[in-house]
């Protein structure tokens, strides 16, 4: 018999059935025992009774929670007084004919059957595989899945092409700290996880691609927020023969169709987004990404904005220890050393003057409060980026050892081109009216960027060290919070 998904059940009365799934719940009531059976796509509740064999009732006794069974019965209506409204299958019940156990499960540390807001933090990411068998979870899981293959479809018809880029790549200057990788065939020598795919992407566009796009993991060793990972994903995307309208006008028209899509209880507030400059907004609200939301109690409104006419530059802040902030003298970027001024500015970044007036062609996008993705049209001429590297102080030893690649890259016929980056994990929380992205990542790091599960970052072994050409430094150990 072929297996059925539960959710599929109540179009199937008076028929036989074979399903599988978890025990949610056992209520024996003597000459009865209730069965509340879970697979991915809802509950429904199993009877044993009298008409199943006496074998088979006595192993129903003795299910627990969480055990894995097997069970094919009829599918049968159930008394109109019988009738459970708060589950879709509540209709029906299944008259179980045979059970057969497949796994027993130890007593989970938590209740599977209650949505975890309430469960420590601490126990959820140790047994996260666990705490992923909630409705809640799997339900956040599945709407990602839908959001990405919502992408990839639009954009595939738009003639994105998708790229992988790859992982172990360069130390840059970029804005967060990397996190580095030591090499074994090179000692002292590292590889750098990426920020995002900023450069590889440009470069891309400088191999005639036109129209890249990729669901790209970034890594970046900053502090972790509700809105904030070490290891995110970015839906990354860029476009040659652009301007910022263009690339705007796309990300908005796939922003209002996904969200038609992939949410459709969700209401846009308003549409065409509202476009806000940086000047404005601030002077306004305070802040660059404020919640522009009218009634802030309604779960299902979606206030979208552009932000643009960002300053390019700002002066170093010395207290920020990450590598761009580091090395600049002076003055730093806001966004990206990538970006283009906007166009009536380019003679004064050529001729670097008045660097606190230049604006860039950033835009990013915000919503609810959040900002959810940023880009810019870039600097496809070699000389207007390194004006950007000279106007923050770096030497030309330095531009060139950090960032020679690109400038020579760009000096073979790079089209003008543009692009951006969405916080993917920011937009499917918000859609699912989650607080926190680690609700909508399958396996996130905690807050203080631990993976309780796999216990990562570990120690390695003296052998793995000497491999690698690594001593470790005597340091304080931390305490470990589990201890
Ligand atoms: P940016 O650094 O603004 O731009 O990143 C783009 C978007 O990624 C999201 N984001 C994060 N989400 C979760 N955890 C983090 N640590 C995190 N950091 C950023 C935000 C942000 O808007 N290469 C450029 C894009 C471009 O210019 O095309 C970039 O990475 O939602």
């Amino acid at each position: 018999m072929e297996r059925i998904w539960i959710k599929d059940i109540v179009g199937k009365v008076g028929q036989q059935t074979d399903l599988f799934g978890w025990v949610d719940n056992r209520r024996d009531h003597g000459k009865i025992i209730f069965i509340d059976l879970r697979d991915r796509t809802g509950i429904c509740q199993v009877v044993f009774g009298p008409w199943s064999d006496r074998e088979i009732y006595e192993r129903a006794q003795k299910l627990r929670g969480e055990w894995v069974i097997k069970i094919s019965g009829l599918i049968k209506e159930r008394p109109a007084d019988m009738i459970n409204k708060n589950i879709p299958t509540g209709t029906v019940e299944i008259e179980a004919k045979t059970l057969d156990v497949l796994n027993e499960s130890q007593t989970p540390p938590f209740e599977i059957a209650s949505d975890g807001r309430d469960s420590s933090e601490e126990v959820r990411m140790e047994y996260r595989y666990l705490d992923l068998r909630r409705p809640r979870m799997n339900t956040n899981i599945a709407l990602r899945h839908k959001v990405v293959k919502f992408i990839r479809d639009f954009l595939s018809d738009k003639g994105f092409v998708e790229v992988e880029t790859p992982i172990l790549t360069k130390s840059t200057p970029e804005g967060a700290r990397d996190y580095v990788v030591p090499s074994r065939l090179y000692p002292g020598k590292f590889f750098a996880l990426p920020q995002s795919p900023q450069q590889y992407k440009q470069l891309l566009m400088v191999a005639g691609l036109e129209r890249y796009f990729q669901i790209a993991k970034c890594f970046r060793d900053e502090d972790t927020r509700g809105d904030r990972q070490p290891e995110f994903t970015q839906l990354d995307l860029e476009m040659s023969f652009v301007e910022r309208e263009d690339v705007m006008a796309l990300n908005e028209e796939l922003l209002i169709s996904l969200v038609k899509t992939c949410a459709p209880r969700k209401k846009i507030q308003q549409i065409p987004f509202p476009r806000i400059s940086y000047k404005e907004v601030v002077e306004k609200y305070g802040v660059d990404r404020p919640d522009l939301r009218e009634d802030k109690n309604n779960p299902d409104l979606l206030a979208f904005a552009w932000i643009i006419d960002f300053p390019f530059f700002k002066k170093v802040d010395k207290g920020d220890t990450s590598h761009s902030e580091a090395l600049a003298k002076e003055w730093t970027f806001t966004h990206n050393p990538f970006s283009a001024p906007k166009p009536e500015f380019m003679e004064q970044l050529l001729n670097k003057k008045d660097v606190a007036g230049i604006l860039t062609s950033q835009y990013d996008v915000i919503l609810n409060g959040l900002e959810i993705g940023g880009g810019s049209i870039r600097n496809h001429k070699p000389e207007a980026l390194e004006k950007v590297f000279e106007i923050m102080g770096f030497e030309k030893e330095r531009i060139l050892k950090n960032f020679g690649h690109m400038l020579e890259a760009l000096s073979y016929g790079a089209p003008p081109h543009g692009g951006i980056a969405w916080g993917l994990d920011r937009l499917v929380a918000l859609l699912a009216n989650e607080p926190n992205i680690r609700e909508v990542i399958a396996f996130p790091k905690t807050g203080d960027a631990r993976d309780l599960m796999m216990e990562a970052p570990s120690e390695l072994e003296k052998n793995q060290l000497d491999e690698l050409h690594l001593q470790i430094k005597e340091t304080k150990k931390k305490p470990s919070s589990r201890s």
